[in-house]
């Protein structure tokens, strides 16, 4: 009887740590899952500051001066599929006000530019471009706006502005599957100029008409701010945080954005967001300062390779055209990622079992590597916090290297080693079927900013 009794106790106990682990866990919604498979796309900043040399236009810009004569967005988007990107985010309107889609509700747009005689349709052509290159397609918009007059005047006016504008651009361009709200604004202090947003109503308004699109940043957001513009993510990175840190109006606390925070309550990973310039915009004096393929990489490696999807900027010349020196940055860096992630990926023996916290993996023949790539099942949630990595080398499990959180996807540069066996080593307990897949790769290049 005792023993029953005993026996009973035990299975109930284990059965009810079991669905609380399971159920406490927050997990990503279809969209956002959907979302972490991307990965990889380009940001585009294209706008009147294109023509002024500026970084945040002041509004008053006549729109008469946007005039890309060779604007090519089949170029963008040829050069964002052959970058390996999945997709283009551009700026239909930022901070100036200044509208890249013909809009219904203002005057401030390309319709009273001198491009195409004011017949033409940046995002409509993008849209087209997309399509027939197989990327999807999202847009920045900022709500702060320095054109319109009243902006910070009459809050119910402006939000209705700004939700007719959402419309236009949800319901005439297809698919939308991102939509970027960028915080920042210059009149945050300014009495005269303090709008109230209705994030609530733009939020519902983007779901309704897009329902698979995912939205970022301000507002109602399902992907966070990484917490700088350097395109570095941190090395503990949660895809979740609590819902009462996340203000709709306001940036959460930087050290926040930047690791998330364990066991929270909303699913809210980290995009990370860089320019290949100094700039955002295009400036004629920066075609010397592209970033090196170095660089990249080392970005690459720092945002893609710890759990955040890389958003990068490529601005547009006063052509409407990509400039030669990122087209030509972007391409080195695709031959680098693939010469190492497609072309020297070490195969490894895929029956592995967990044992104490431990997976052992067997190499399929004595090889060399120095990047380990671990991935976790995050549509169970988030739960790897720590883990070592070891080599059998002579006989004896050698140290290599370590790392706290996985998720979607985690990359640790190791000390290059040639074995037959490694081990993973997790400091706390976790189911296997959580751990969706471990690689080995050798890097192909040298990078002096990637070395330990
Ligand atoms: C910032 C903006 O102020 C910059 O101009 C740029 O658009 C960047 C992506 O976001 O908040």
């Amino acid at each position: 009887m005792n023993k029953f009794f005993l026996l009973f106790s035990f299975i109930s106990f284990t059965f009810n740590l079991l669905v609380s682990q399971n159920t406490v866990l927050t997990k990503p919604s279809p969209q956002q899952l959907r979302w972490h498979e991307m990965q990889y796309y380009m940001f585009i900043h294209f706008g009147v500051n294109s023509f002024t040399n500026l970084e945040w236009g002041e509004g008053a810009e006549n729109p008469k001066i946007f005039n890309p004569k060779n604007l090519d967005c089949n170029q963008w988007a040829r050069i964002a599929k052959k970058a390996g990107m999945k997709a283009i985010i551009l700026t239909v309107k930022h901070h100036d006000g200044f509208c890249l889609w013909p809009s219904a509700y203002t005057e401030h747009d390309v319709s009273n530019s001198n491009w195409k005689d004011g017949k033409g349709d940046v995002l409509k052509e993008l849209s087209e471009a997309c399509k027939t290159y197989g990327l999807k397609l999202g847009f920045y918009i900022s709500p702060w706006d320095r054109n319109n007059p009243i902006y910070g005047k009459d809050d119910q006016a402006y939000n209705t502005y700004f939700n007719n504008q959402l419309k236009e651009i949800l319901t005439q361009y297809g698919p939308i599957f991102e939509v970027w709200f960028d915080g920042a604004n210059g009149d945050r202090e300014n009495p005269e100029k303090y709008q109230v947003y209705d994030w609530k109503g733009f939020g519902q308004t983007i779901r309704t008409l897009q329902p698979d699109a995912v939205i970022f940043g301000a507002g109602y957001a399902d992907l966070r701010w990484v917490g700088n513009e350097r395109g570095v993510a941190s090395e503990t990175n949660w895809c979740t945080f609590d819902s009462k840190q996340r203000n709709p109006s306001e940036d959460a606390p930087i050290p926040l954005l930047q690791a998330g925070i364990k066991k929270g309550d909303i699913w809210w990973p980290a995009e990370t967001d860089v320019s290949i310039r100094p700039g955002w915009f295009y400036h004629p004096e920066e075609d010397t300062k592209v970033k090196s393929a170095d660089q990249l990489e080392k970005i690459y490696f720092e945002s893609v390779g710890r759990n955040t999807n890389l958003l990068l900027n490529i601005p547009i010349d006063r052509e409407g055209l990509v400039n030669a020196a990122d087209s030509a940055a972007l391409i080195q860096l695709r031959k680098r990622l693939d010469a190492t992630f497609v072309d020297n990926e070490i195969s490894l023996n895929r029956k592995w079992k967990m044992e104490n916290n431990t997976v052992t993996i067997e190499l399929k023949e004595n090889k060399s590597f120095d990047v380990i790539a671990l991935k976790e099942n995050i549509s169970q949630g988030q739960m790897i916090d720590g883990w070592k990595v070891e080599a059998w080398v002579n006989n004896n499990w050698v140290f290599l290297g370590e790392g706290t959180t996985v998720g979607f996807q985690r990359w640790l540069i190791l000390p290059k080693t040639s074995a037959t066996k490694i081990r993973i080593r997790f400091i706390e307990p976790i189911p296997v079927h959580q751990i969706l897949d471990v690689k080995l790769y050798l890097r192909a290049m040298a990078n002096p900013l990637l070395n330990k």
